[in-house]
């Protein structure tokens, strides 16, 4: 399929986190002119910029897509409806949070839609998984590959992949 390469962020804190995320990769892969073409492991990881909530499933989704991304962006909040997230107020507890993180090389401020995502390159969360689908994948605002914003990063809260975990849990 001919079309534009984007990166879908997504968390979920609560229920079965695991299920969530990976549902919502099926889901995503079901959208008008959107194709799943690679998914991260799935990473366990500490909240950031929120304090006392519980930890977070992420993972990252590599789609190919011929939509715009305002399209995208309609077709992402439907599955995070669909799937019972009701927005209340920023940064809640949440079921499964979708994000564009990046379209292709493209620049895009509107009211509704900032892409690059704004704090992309300042979370583990979210660059842990981004580096192991494309390393060299350049920031279009910023002109750092994926490696590069990952090394510059301070250290912060954790981020580890989930099947290290299960390996680590097997030999204690
Ligand atoms: N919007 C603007 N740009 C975008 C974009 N690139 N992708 C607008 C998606 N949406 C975008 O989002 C609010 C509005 O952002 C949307 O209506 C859309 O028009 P939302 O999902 O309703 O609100 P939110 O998720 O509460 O806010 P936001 O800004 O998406 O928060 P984040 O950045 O998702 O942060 N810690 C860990 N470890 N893991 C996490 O996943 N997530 C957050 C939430 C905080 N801490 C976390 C995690
Ligand atoms: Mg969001």
């Amino acid at each position: 399929m001919e079309g534009t390469t984007a990166y879908i962020g997504i968390g979920s804190n609560v229920g079965d986190k695991l299920f969530n995320c990976r549902y919502s990769v099926g889901r995503i892969n079901r959208l008008r002119g959107c194709h799943v073409t690679a998914c991260s492991t799935i990473f366990k990881t500490e909240p950031e910029g929120v304090s006392g909530q519980d930890w977070y499933a992420n993972c990252v989704a590599q789609v190919t897509i011929t939509q715009r991304p305002s399209q995208l962006l309609k077709g992402l909040m439907g599955i995070e409806s669909d799937m019972g997230r009701i927005r209340k107020k920023r940064w809640e507890t949440r079921i499964i949070d979708l994000d564009i993180l990046l379209f292709g090389q493209e620049i895009i401020e509107s009211d509704d839609l900032t892409i690059p995502h704004p704090l992309l390159h300042k979370r583990r969360f979210v660059l842990e998984p981004l580096f192991q689908l494309a390393p060299e994948l350049m920031h279009p605002v910023l002109k750092l590959t994926i490696s590069q914003l990952l090394n510059k990063l301070p250290k912060g809260p954790s981020v580890e992949p989930l099947h290290t975990l299960a390996t680590k849990n097997m030999l204690e």
